[in-house]
């Protein structure tokens, strides 16, 4: 460590003081106003479609164009993207069934999800309103992203919530960081060479 540049030795600090902690989050679509958006970015989600999402008050959110544009239906798809990974995620469908020539045959939907790496963990049929539960379903292994396609009918979503996993700085370490930081810099103003 002597020889170190302190560079190397700062980033091995950077590394050493991040924890990873969970923020529980609540997502209610239904309170957010009415507003059309290609991308909406909430706490450590960002989620877009296969067109423009259309959010509305007191109904939560679907795609434009399809059968209807108040929901996900035809073959629209939306995508969920954590900012790290989340657990226990969990979405709420309020209206589903019904828009498409085949109404729930195959299920309104298929869910893919993706682990941490983002390796596709498999894709399942979903019907029906209520809670879809999409980390239980997977296993309970930490998501990257998740993604719902409709199969032709509505599949409308209300509201969500997920634990996103976050790498926060330990604050009782970065004091002593602050500390070596200090050191540092008296030590290399002590090695300047004297002119
Ligand atoms: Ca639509």
């Amino acid at each position: 460590m002597k020889n170190m540049p302190c560079s190397t030795i700062g980033i091995m600090a950077i590394f050493s003081i991040f924890t990873l902690n969970t923020h529980a989050t609540l997502v209610d679509f239904s309170n957010m106003g009415t507003f059309q958006t290609n991308v909406l970015s909430l706490t450590h989600l960002t989620i877009t479609g296969s067109a423009d999402l259309n959010i509305r008050n007191l109904n939560g959110f679907g795609v434009i164009g399809g059968y209807s544009d108040k929901a996900i239906d035809s073959s629209e798809f939306v995508t969920f993207n954590f900012d790290y990974t989340a657990t226990d995620i969990k979405y709420y469908v309020m209206a589903a069934g019904g828009l498409g020539a085949t109404p729930g045959i195959l299920g309104e939907a298929f869910l893919e999800a993706f682990d941490s790496g983002g390796a596709p963990l498999g894709v399942l049929d979903i019907s029906g309103t209520g809670w879809h539960r999409v980390s239980e379903e997977f296993g309970n292994v930490p998501l990257s992203s998740f993604r719902v396609t409709a199969n032709v009918d509505n599949h409308s979503i209300h509201d969500m919530s997920y634990n996103a996993t976050i790498p926060e700085p330990a604050t009782a370490l970065l004091l002593g960081i602050g500390g070596l930081g200090a050191w540092f810099l008296r030590r290399n103003k002590t090695n300047l060479p004297k002119i």
